[in-house]
């Protein structure tokens, strides 16, 4: 599907294995498996195997459908990291070599948890004995020199937790609210820098991106091409590694949730992306607003939990509480954002001065609390109010309408995409409703129509969406930059015409049986 257009070739890439050079050929619609079992054949392992791709130079080339095609002179070597026999038995060596590794495992496991413990208990020990020094120095009043002893001992303790976690804490493993901290303080993080082929980048800037066919170091990847690519890592003079450990520790706070996972946060912010070159956004708006708007779209749904705000302040949740109802989840988004951005290893923004960081902060903000669908009447009225007093780019209120609009229209912008590439995100949104709406009838709370499995059909979640929702505000933004109408307003159409067809489809089968 590169870059929008429908012409597609077949491509063959030339590998080096073990000195032998080997053909493979394959469609651009092949899926990155596809090519890894291709690369598997070729080089008579099994298909679980970890195979790697390096260039000429030894860089990493990332084995998708997109890579970039080579000549028999400067084949890809593949490196085969865990061969397995051809037809996948393991051989009575293979057996011993995966017991002596799970031994291995389950040792360290019993290991770290000794360690932890351990660790638990000598500074619940140096907590205590803080505690009493204060209790007995609490009368009189802490002398000077007792206060900086008292300090040096809580900056100690602080450093074990931080070792302790960076030792024994699996990332993956982690419960949900204990994700904040990054895995590797020092070093950089292990996502290796893929070579994105001229063509991938290009097509990154289309709104027709298939953002299906990237795994999560690939996206990771492509997120860091958008900050250099933007000139952003110039503009506020980001060390390249944070800006890897900061998008590595995004990731980790992204649940697995059937729709509001690490692929959304990704989706929303190429969408970001596409609709800042579509509308050449740097001819209107500062390099600092387009990093506002950039940043607050990776973080817009961090640790989000995969039930809305209805469920939470119906349920009584931590976050409807800590919140007062008020966007509960849009105010933890914005608040896990920052909690990232609190550790100095992970703050791309680092480098900025401390003004610069308040507009940040309080730009990010605004444009996350925005992204709360209870709010879209009230949003969409005050820009609807802007454009109709001629729209000012120089005023400050203008503009951040009209930011609060971009990050919206981005948000819930999946019909705007190809239908192969929206359809499967109803799928996935549906999902999640269903999980919801069954909690709710558990729990004996109000369950929304359009989250009821008895009640909603794919085509009848989507027409009312497209049609008073979608619709309305692309074309509103369309008033501002004719792009928007052409491109992303004429898809929508297409995309309701499309459900309204599969809506009288649905009656037709339903008449007939
Ligand atoms: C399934 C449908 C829906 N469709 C989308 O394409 C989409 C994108 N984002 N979202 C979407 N919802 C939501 C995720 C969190 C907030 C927005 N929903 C919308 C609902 C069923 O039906 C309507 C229809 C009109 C007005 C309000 C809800
Ligand atoms: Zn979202």
């Amino acid at each position: 599907m590169g870059n929008g257009s429908s012409i597609d070739t077949s491509r063959a890439v030339h590998l080096d294995i073990n000195g032998k050079i080997e053909k493979i050929i394959f469609s651009r619609h092949s899926s990155s498996r596809d090519i890894h079992e291709l690369i598997c054949q070729a080089a008579a392992v099994n298909k679980y195997s970890t195979i790697t791709l390096k260039d000429v130079d030894g860089a990493h080339v990332t084995a998708s459908p997109s890579m970039p095609i080579n000549t028999p002179s400067t084949p890809y070597t593949v490196v085969v990291k865990n061969p397995s026999s051809r037809n996948g038995q393991l051989n009575v060596k293979d057996e011993s070599e995966v017991f002596q590794n799970v031994l291995s495992q389950v040792a360290e496991q019993f290991n770290r948890a000794f360690k932890v413990e351990e660790m638990k208990s000598d500074i619940t020990t140096r907590l205590s004995s803080l505690e009493r020094r204060l209790e007995i120095c609490g009368d009189e009043g802490l002398k000077v020199v007792e206060i900086e002893k008292c300090k040096r001992d809580i900056s100690d303790i602080k450093d074990q937790i931080w070792n302790a976690q960076k030792k024994f804490i699996d990332f993956n493993r982690m419960s949900d609210s204990e994700k904040k901290t990054p895995t590797n303080k020092k070093s950089p993080p292990n996502f290796e820098k893929y070579t994105l082929s001229q063509e991938t980048v290009e097509y990154l800037k289309q709104p027709t991106f298939d953002i299906w066919h990237w795994e999560p170091n690939e996206m990771l990847s492509l997120l860091e091409h958008m900050y250099h690519e933007l000139d952003l890592v110039t503009e506020f003079n980001i060390n390249p590694i944070t800006l890897k450990r900061w998008l590595l520790c995004v990731q980790e706070n992204y649940r697995n949730n059937p729709f509001h996972n690490f692929r959304h946060c990704f989706c929303v912010t190429q969408m970001m992306y596409g609709m800042i070159h579509l509308c050449k956004l740097w001819e209107k708006v500062s390099r600092e607003d387009l990093g506002i708007l950039l940043t607050a779209a990776v973080c817009h749904d961090l640790d989000h939990p995969g039930y809305n705000n209805t469920y939470q302040i119906n349920a009584r949740t931590e976050l409807a509480i800590r919140y007062n109802d008020i966007s509960p989840l849009e105010n933890h988004h914005c608040a896990v954002a920052f909690q990232i951005l609190s550790n100095p290893e992970c703050n791309i923004f680092f480098n900025v001065d401390k003004d610069t960081f308040k507009r940040i902060r309080s730009g990010m903000t605004m444009l996350i609390l925005a992204t709360d669908m209870a709010r879209h009447a009230e949003i969409m009225e005050n820009f609807k109010e802007k454009l109709n007093t001629n729209f000012d780019y120089q005023n400050k209120e203008h503009l951040d309408t009209l930011k609060m609009v971009l990050i919206k229209c981005c948000d819930i912008s999946n019909e705007v995409r190809p239908m192969e590439v929206s359809e499967p995100w109803v799928d996935c949104l549906l999902e999640e409703y269903f999980n919801q709406s069954d909690r709710e009838k558990m729990e004996g709370l109000p369950v929304a129509p359009f989250m009821d499995r008895d009640k909603v059909t794919k085509p009848t979640a989507q027409i009312g969406f497209i049609k008073f929702v979608l619709i309305p505000m692309f074309e509103t933004v369309g008033k501002l930059f004719q792009q928007i109408e052409d491109t992303m307003v004429e898809q929508l159409r297409s995309a309701l015409r499309r459900y309204e067809e599969m809506k009288s489809e649905n009656e037709k089968q339903q008449k007939k049986g």
